[in-house]
């Protein structure tokens, strides 16, 4: 169950993020409760058991990404040296389809998307403490018109958003768990990354880190 029925925009301007995100980015601060939160560890644990996380590694150079990551849903973003970044229907390790998207999810979807069709793809981001996302668009997808919901559990991390163009200025807060972020219309292409994760800032998860899920539409 989500417990809030304020509206998202009011939530925003309460948050200790007084000035405005770029682009109208929502950010939705303790979106979930701790039990929600606690339900989707556990929801998670399962999906890892089968669908183990992978190391994505960059295209052409096969350079890893120090985050590791699996998916549910439909579809998963993948990212391998010879076929590069890609949204597919099996593991790229395992061949197998992806475990099916929770309900848990698909509600928060219902609930906050304001989308006429379901999410296809989770990916599931495991950041250790050291691990960190640069800068980038998420752009793999063939409906820009859907937005991106995202959900941070454990660990807090400092968090970038800049513009569409990778030379406008960024703004730097921190994520913490239970927090949502929603992003739609210019904000869908808005550059951002994780610069970095603050271990022990968070008792939810059994170890130090964090999961950051993405919900995304792949198809119009
Ligand atoms: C802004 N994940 O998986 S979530 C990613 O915390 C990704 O793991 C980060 O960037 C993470 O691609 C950031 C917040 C987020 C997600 C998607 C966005 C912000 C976004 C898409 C467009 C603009
Ligand atoms: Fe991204």
């Amino acid at each position: 169950m989500i417990n809030n029925s304020l509206t998202i925009r009011r939530l925003a301007i309460i948050s200790p993020q007084l000035e405005p995100l770029p682009h109208d980015a929502q950010w939705v601060p303790q979106c979930l409760t701790h039990e929600e939160q606690l339900m989707l560890v556990e929801e998670i644990r399962q999906i890892v058991t089968a669908a183990p996380l992978f190391v994505p590694k960059m295209p052409r150079t096969g350079k890893p990404m120090s985050v590791r990551m699996t998916n549910c849903g439909p579809l998963g973003w993948v990212t391998t040296k010879e076929e590069g970044y890609r949204y597919q229907a099996m593991h790229p390790e395992t061949g197998e389809k992806w475990p099916d998207m929770p309900a848990t999810l698909l509600k928060l979807w219902d609930k906050y998307a304001d989308y006429p069709k379901p999410p296809e793809a989770c990916l599931v981001n495991f950041y250790e403490a050291s691990a960190k996302m640069g800068l980038h668009q998420d752009r793999d997808e063939n409906n820009f018109d859907a937005p991106v919901l995202s959900i941070s559990l454990g660990d807090t991390c400092l968090f970038r958003i800049g513009g569409e163009n990778r030379k406008d200025p960024t703004k730097s807060f921190k994520l913490t768990s239970g927090d949502m972020m929603l992003l739609t219309g210019k904000s869908r292409m808005a550059f951002h990354g994780v610069d970095r994760i603050y271990p022990g800032t968070s008792t939810l998860l059994k170890q130090d880190g964090r999961i950051n899920l993405t919900l995304r539409r792949v198809t119009a």
